[in-house]
């Protein structure tokens, strides 16, 4: 009898040993993260997307306060420029981040009017439509132009923000928790020149 305790204790420790491994190892991956993370840079190549001054393709890159990590949707979905119905391929801020923001930065400054996004109401739920938000420019820390909306029910949403010579295009959206904008869903945003 006491030999089989003896067992059982030991199975029992060594399922405690194995768990205690993997949390840490799940903690260390969450700790060890980019506290913002920032898609890759890529080279800008030669007349790629001529109406779209967001596309990765001219080098520009998203940075956002966080993203889905489990549920891989990652910013770069943001500035692909596909007009894909995929669920996957939106960016889907982060479940604890309670002011999520996500940051266009162009390889040289650019001159724009406005700014088209497109939210998940235009493949998903309405609900799921981001209502509210401030768009701003600049160019490093220096704040050019910002606009605010409120009450937003487009799902193909086009805002006019006039930018001249800036290096950056900043989007502060309102999660509203306990409804479908509890996390932030966009599946594209388009500088228009
Ligand atoms: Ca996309």
């Amino acid at each position: 009898m006491r030999r089989l305790e003896t067992g059982a204790g030991r199975l029992a420790k060594l399922a405690l040993a194995a768990y205690a491994t993997v949390l840490a190892a799940a903690v260390a991956v969450v700790l060890l993260r980019s506290p913002h993370p920032i898609t890759p840079a890529y080279e800008a190549t030669a007349g790629c997307s001529p109406r779209d001054l967001a596309h990765y393709c001219r080098g520009v890159r998203a940075r956002v306060s966080s993203y889905h990590v489990f549920a891989n949707h990652q910013p770069i979905y943001a500035i692909d420029g596909r007009g894909s119905r995929d669920l996957l391929e939106k960016w889907v801020s982060g479940p604890q981040d309670r002011a999520p923001w996500i940051e266009l930065l162009f390889p040289e400054p650019v001159d724009f009017s406005s700014v088209r996004l497109t939210h998940a109401g235009q493949v998903e739920r309405a609900e799921y439509t981001m209502r509210s938000y401030r768009l701003s420019c600049g160019d490093g820390d220096e704040l050019r132009a910002t606009s605010r909306v409120e009450g937003n029910e487009a799902s193909r949403a086009e805002h006019a923000l006039s930018c001249l010579q800036v290096d950056r295009l900043r989007i502060e959206l309102d999660i509203e928790p306990g409804t479908g904008r509890d996390v932030v869903r966009l599946y594209e945003i388009e500088v228009v020149p």
